[in-house]
């Protein structure tokens, strides 16, 4: 048999009396592995279907009147089925300002993929990255825990046979695989650079990217000061592509993937690289950002060539018939870069503070979307607070994959997505190096020696306790620690909480 995988594919229809009529189509594979879950009988799968059915349902607030459920088996029967998913792909792209696409704000910035899955998904205006810097907020994306939980509270190192996440973590490659996904890295990994720690040790069928943190985009060299290194890996093994541009590179691999995966559940971590150092968009938006300033034209041309690149995996998704089956989040790791290397800056936060390396807002909230056509709602907003810890409950969740609370600091995301319901984060902690802490408990956050890269001489003496109310101050700019001292030994208590179970 030419494929490995057989196709099947069962459409139930349901009919609602006084609502939209409602397709949920599921698509499933045999399983050739043995270690995932198996439904062996007809009945089992009935029984799961009509499950999830009612619970879509549910979370839409249908009265239902008469549902009428039509199933059209069209392959022959197995006793390796494995369950019902939809795919999901998280494209985590790098350094992007707090307010840098159209649909946040930006109107120097042309963004219309981005701006599109806004518009057929939920966007999130106070969402944080659970680190201001690239592997942590990596580690936490995957864990679902607190960097420091998770074992990478900074930076891995980007030099061959140093370590990164421990292998011991279980990511979401690692327990989407266990439930019948196939699990590919494209893109960025920076999360160790080991056999034990690179990406097909932690859950990934398949990996293709560079293993520190940054390259060149032709060379595909490490993009530091040297000694500079090669840098370009598929599964394990070190790959020679010179001169050709990263992104497209890429762009082809998550096509690839997904067109080579269209039969059976995938997910794909697609971690462009970009708007990080060194900024090399493409020509064609060099010439349409040439009247903005320096380095905010740099920085747009590398931004827009990323949504160009997001625009056609969409196309492609829409092409196999997948798009509306598909959870596709979005997210920058954290917030942009003011380093030497970004010529000082490019991107914008906005109205907040700081940036790349800060706990200030503008180092930690990030743009964040997701969107599931088929099932969850389209062109709305929540305000609530999330983080990225949050999204692996979220997927799995909405993967009906079952788990237990306490394996994640995370909080599912589905009421608020669905219901718009209350932040289930009372209090959220991050730390950034030995001395450097934030906590947020409502709209009270304080910062241990805080950072602003954008203006390092605003950082007073006074102000290793920073107190502030993002309710009434978003920009940060008041430290209220003399005037609300309990409320300061509050957070702090909160704090030392968090730290003694980590
Ligand atoms: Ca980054």
């Amino acid at each position: 048999m030419a494929n490995r995988l057989l196709r099947s594919l069962i459409s139930i229809k349901v009919k609602v009396i006084g609502h939209a009529h409602m397709d949920v189509v599921y698509r499933w594979r045999w399983n050739e592995i043995e270690k995932r879950e198996i439904y062996k009988t007809f009945s089992d799968i009935l029984k799961v279907l009509t499950n999830i059915v009612v619970k879509k349902l549910m979370r839409k607030n249908v009265i239902l009147g008469v549902v009428v459920v039509v199933l059209c088996p069209c392959h022959n029967s197995s006793s390796q089925n494995s369950g019902i998913l939809p795919n999901v792909i998280i494209i985590y792209t790098d350094d992007q300002g707090t307010v840098d696409a159209n649909c946040y704000g930006a109107r120097d910035l042309y963004t219309p993929n981005i701006d599109h899955l806004a518009k057929t998904g939920v966007r999130f205006s106070q969402f944080y990255a659970a680190a201001p810097v690239c592997s942590p907020s990596r580690a936490a994306l995957l864990t679902g825990k607190t960097p420091l939980a998770a074992g990478l509270p900074g930076n891995a190192p980007s030099q061959k046979g140093k370590p990164g996440l421990p292998s011991e973590e279980i990511t979401i490659a690692e327990k989407l695989k266990e439930n019948g996904y196939m699990t590919g890295h494209i893109g960025k990994w920076h999360l160790g650079y080991t056999e034990e720690t690179m990406p097909n040790a932690q859950g990934f069928d398949y990996s293709f990217g560079h293993m520190g943190g940054c390259i060149d985009n032709y060379s595909h060299f490490y993009y530091w000061k040297g000694p500079n290194r090669h840098d370009l890996w598929e599964n394990n093994n070190e790959v020679w592509m010179d001169g050709e541009y990263f992104q497209d590179i890429i762009s082809d691999k998550a096509l690839s993937f997904v067109e080579g995966n269209k039969d059976v559940p995938f997910f794909l971590y697609y971690a462009i690289n970009l708007p990080h150092y060194p900024l090399q968009g493409t020509g064609k938006w060099r010439e349409y950002y040439k009247d903005l300033d320096s380095p905010r034209d740099k920085y747009a041309a590398s931004l827009s060539t990323v949504d160009e690149r997001i625009g056609i995996l969409l196309k492609k998704l829409e092409e196999l018939k997948l798009r509306d089956d598909t959870i596709i989040i979005f997210q920058s790791d954290h917030g942009h870069s003011v380093e030497e290397r970004t010529f000082g800056g490019g991107g914008s936060a906005g109205p907040y503070r700081g940036a790349k390396f800060s706990m200030f807002e503008g180092g930690i909230r990030v743009p964040a979307i997701i969107s599931w056509p088929r099932t969850i709602p389209q062109h709305e907003a929540r305000d609530q607070m999330a983080v990225n810890v949050d999204w692996f409950p979220t997927i799995l969740d909405m993967c009906d994959i079952r788990y237990q609370n306490d394996d994640f600091e995370g909080k599912s995301l589905i009421n608020v997505i669905y219901d718009n319901d209350s932040s289930q984060h009372k209090v959220f902690w991050w730390s950034s190096g030995k001395k450097n802490w934030a906590v947020r408990k409502g709209n009270w956050k304080l910062l241990k020696n805080p950072r602003d890269p954008v203006d390092k001489e605003s950082i007073k003496p006074g102000d290793s306790l920073f107190l502030v109310n993002l309710k009434v101050d978003i920009g940060e700019t008041k430290n209220l620690a003399n005037i609300y001292p309990e409320k300061v030994h509050e957070l702090i208590k909160e704090y030392n909480q968090w730290k003694s179970r980590n």
